[in-house]
C-alpha cells in the first residue's frame, strides 16, 4: 500500500463518486481561430482517449516523461494516472482515495517534474518522478492529518524551494502552507497563512498587489467572498 493512502477498514465504503465511471475526452481545434468569435471556432468532434477511467477529480498537462510532448494527468477516486500523447494510460497509483486536486511541479529540484495531490480522507500527498522519465514513482504522505480540498504551488517565502499552499475543510479548515526547507522534498513544514479561514476550498498563488510577492487567493464555503 502506499503511504499515501490510510489503510481503510473494510466496513467503509469506497469514495462515492468512484462508483461512477466516466472517460476522457480530446476537443480539438480543427484549424486556427483566426478572428472567429467564441460561437464558431471550429472545434472537433470529441474523441475519446480513454473509455474506461474512473471519476477523474482534476486533470493537469505536462511532459511528465520529458519527451518533449505534454501528456495528459488525471487523478481521482479510481488513482493517479497519466496519459503519454497517443498512447493508453498508465498507472501511477492505483490506491483509492477521493483526490480533489492535483499539481506538477519539480518538488526535489533535481530537474524531472512531480506530482502532488489533496484528499479529504489522506491529506496531501507527493510522487517522485524517480527515474525522470515517469517510469518510477515514490509516493510519500506531507501531512496526513489534513482535510485536503485546494491545492496550489509556488516558493511561498521566496528561498528558491518550491513550496504547497492547500485550502482545508473540516473542523480545523483553514488556508494552510508547507515550506519545503530543504528543497528536496524531503521536509515540509506545516504553517497557517490565514487561520481564520473556515471550510476553504480552492487556492491560488499570484502577485495580485504587483509588490513582488507572492499573494494567496481563497474561497470558502459558506462566504460569498473571494480572499486575498
Ligand atoms: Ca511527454
Ligand atoms: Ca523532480
Ligand atoms: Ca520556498
Ligand atoms: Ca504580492
Amino acid at each position: 500500500m502506499s503511504p499515501c493512502h490510510r489503510a481503510r477498514n473494510s466496513s467503509q465504503a469506497p469514495p462515492k463518486s468512484s462508483l461512477y465511471p466516466t472517460a476522457l475526452f480530446l476537443l480539438a481545434l480543427t484549424s486556427l481561430p483566426g478572428q472567429s468569435s467564441a460561437a464558431n471556432l471550429p472545434w472537433g468532434m470529441a474523441q475519446t482517449l480513454d473509455g474506461s477511467v474512473q471519476d477523474l477529480a482534476a486533470l493537469v498537462v505536462a511532459d511528465l516523461d520529458q519527451d518533449g510532448s505534454d501528456d495528459v494527468i488525471g487523478v481521482g477516486p479510481g488513482g493517479l494516472r497519466w496519459w503519454p500523447s497517443s498512447q493508453a494510460g498508465i498507472t501511477i497509483d492505483a490506491g483509492t482515495s477521493d483526490w480533489q486536486q492535483l499539481i506538477v511541479r519539480d518538488l526535489d529540484a533535481d530537474g524531472d517534474p512531480d506530482l502532488a495531490a489533496v484528499s479529504p480522507t489522506d491529506g496531501l500527498c507527493w510522487w517522485q518522478n524517480s527515474s525522470g522519465d515517469a517510469s518510477t514513482w515514490s509516493a510519500s504522505t506531507i501531512d496526513g492529518s489534513v482535510v485536503g480540498r485546494g491545492l496550489a504551488v509556488a516558493d511561498l517565502n521566496l528561498d528558491g524551494t518550491v513550496d504547497l499552499i492547500a485550502g482545508l475543510g473540516g473542523g480545523t479548515g483553514s488556508v494552510e502552507w508547507w515550506s519545503n526547507t530543504l528543497g528536496d522534498g524531503s521536509n515540509w513544514v506545516r504553517a497557517a497563512v490565514d487561520a481564520s479561514v473556515a471550510h476553504s476550498s480552492s487556492v491560488a498563488v499570484v502577485d495580485l498587489d504587483r509588490d513582488g510577492d507572492p499573494d494567496v487567493v481563497a474561497t470558502a464555503d459558506g462566504s460569498t467572498d473571494l480572499l486575498a
